[in-house]
């Protein structure tokens, strides 16, 4: 099954073994950091010397390398064929984005991508799970199935097809176990309920966790991954009780109840947490950090500990004060924000777990442009297709919208908001009534 995909790594790695100083642009979010990690552990145990950038995008930023170097790309690049071909260096791309365009290399170009070689690589196999099979080609490297994890988790991909073989060997040789359990961040109780973005549960205040907790008879002061397993099952029935309270959406639950992935030699063995941690590294810009701690050296764990700390405590933050802002229409909801930092986490933590009923429409105005974030579930989708009111509302207001039909977006000029959320929630109306 994973032939092709085996044979391109094959010539991956012997382009590596023919150069004597490897260039690495990695992407710069979790899937990117992690991919970088397990293709440098794999190049030390090769013995070959590499300098590795975090890169935002291929095509805008200075990439410096010199000619008799080796470059590769990592979980980019493939989408930038123009960039692929001005590269004057023999060149490898180890990405699982879908490859757009042609490029027309003037060097040797080895192309490692799950799309050419029958794999979908928007959820069969991540860009670090494709670094593992260069790293499997280069030699001895199973303990690296840990590592390419983090980017399978944090990329959102399905444990299946190249991700379920990565999950496979790691299992087989005792790098990774499966765990009974919550799949929630780690720490102590009253710490992860009120961080927890996935699933986010809705607490306003600290004393709320605490009362929370006194009703099941749990201290908070206990760390999670130590309760005993008649303790989590308590907890886990009372926090689907309190999201479904919540209005949540049902589809929350096999996400986070049932199983976790542990990793036996890492610096932090809960995989979600450890995959959290390395993404809060990249949105900080503190993408060596994460790095580090994918490269198992223990003196950056307290540090990234704290950027991760620092980071989920804003988000939390943002989603507790925009929760109030949320306005209703008609057939939908919606939130309009100015400069707000981010807005996907905020939409898909709002929608899934405080507003399930109805289509949620997240405007973010900035830099003289309105960005939309549309989020519905399954459910709502078999009446409304949020990528078709995305683009069908922007087109009335000179913007440009599209996406999937449970997530969709839109850009749209700022001061036709207003025009944009009524035609927005009309055509929800009209899908609905159908
Ligand atoms: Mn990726």
């Amino acid at each position: 099954m994973f032939d092709l995909l085996r044979a391109e790594a094959r010539k991956a790695a012997e382009l590596i073994m023919r150069h004597d100083f490897i260039r690495i642009f990695a992407h710069y979010d979790v899937d990117g950091i992690s991919a970088s990690a397990v293709l440098a552990t794999s190049l030390l145990r090769a013995g070959k010397p590499f300098h590795i950038s975090y890169v935002r995008n291929p095509a805008s930023d200075e990439l410096e390398y010199s000619s008799d170097e080796l470059v590769i790309f990592q979980d980019m690049g493939s989408g930038y064929p123009e960039v692929i071909s001005s590269i004057n260096a023999d060149i490898i791309v180890i990405d699982h984005h879908f490859p757009y365009g042609k490029a027309t290399p003037t060097r040797t170009f080895v192309h490692v991508n799950p799309h050419l070689a029958g794999l979908d690589g928007s959820f069969e196999l991540s860009g670090s799970g494709t670094a593992y099979f260069v790293a499997s080609e280069l030699g001895e490297n199973h303990d690296l199935s840990t590592i390419a994890l983090l980017g399978i988790i944090g990329d959102k991909q399905q444990i299946t097809a190249g991700n379920a073989q990565i999950v496979k060997e790691g299992l087989e040789r005792g790098f990774i176990e499966e765990r009974k359990g919550l799949n929630m961040i780690s720490g102590k109780l009253k710490d992860v309920l009120w961080l927890s973005t996935e699933p986010y549960l809705g607490f306003n205040e600290p004393a709320e966790v605490d009362e929370f907790l006194e009703d099941i008879s749990l201290s908070g002061d206990i760390e999670l991954d130590e309760l005993d397993e008649e303790s989590e099952e308590k907890l886990a029935n009372a926090i689907a009780i309190r999201l479904l309270g919540n209005n949540a959406y049902e589809g929350v639950f096999e996400q986070f109840i049932g199983r976790k992935y542990w990793l036996r030699h890492e610096l932090v063995n809960n995989a979600f947490m450890l995959s959290e941690i390395v993404n809060a590294c990249g949105r900080v810009s503190e993408h060596s950090v994460g790095f580090a701690l994918c490269m198992r050296d223990e003196s950056y764990l307290h540090r990234a500990y704290e950027i991760w700390m620092r980071f989920q405590s804003e988000v939390v933050e943002e989603i507790r004060k925009r929760r109030a802002e949320v306005q209703e229409g008609e057939c939908i909801r919606y939130l309009i924000m100015e400069r707000a930092p981010t807005t996907g986490p905020i939409a898909s933590a709002l929608s899934r777990c405080l507003f399930s009923d109805r289509p949620l429409i997240v405007v973010n105005i900035k830099n003289s442009i309105a960005k939309v974030s549309a989020r519905s579930n399954a459910r709502i989708a078999e009446k409304i297709d949020l990528a078709a009111v995305m683009r069908m509302a922007a087109e009335k207001v000179g913007g440009t919208g599209g996406g999937h039909s449970v997530a969709a977006g839109a850009t749209v000029p700022p001061e036709r908001v207003e025009e944009f959320i009524k035609e927005v929630d009309r055509l929800c109306y009209e899908f609905a009534s159908v």
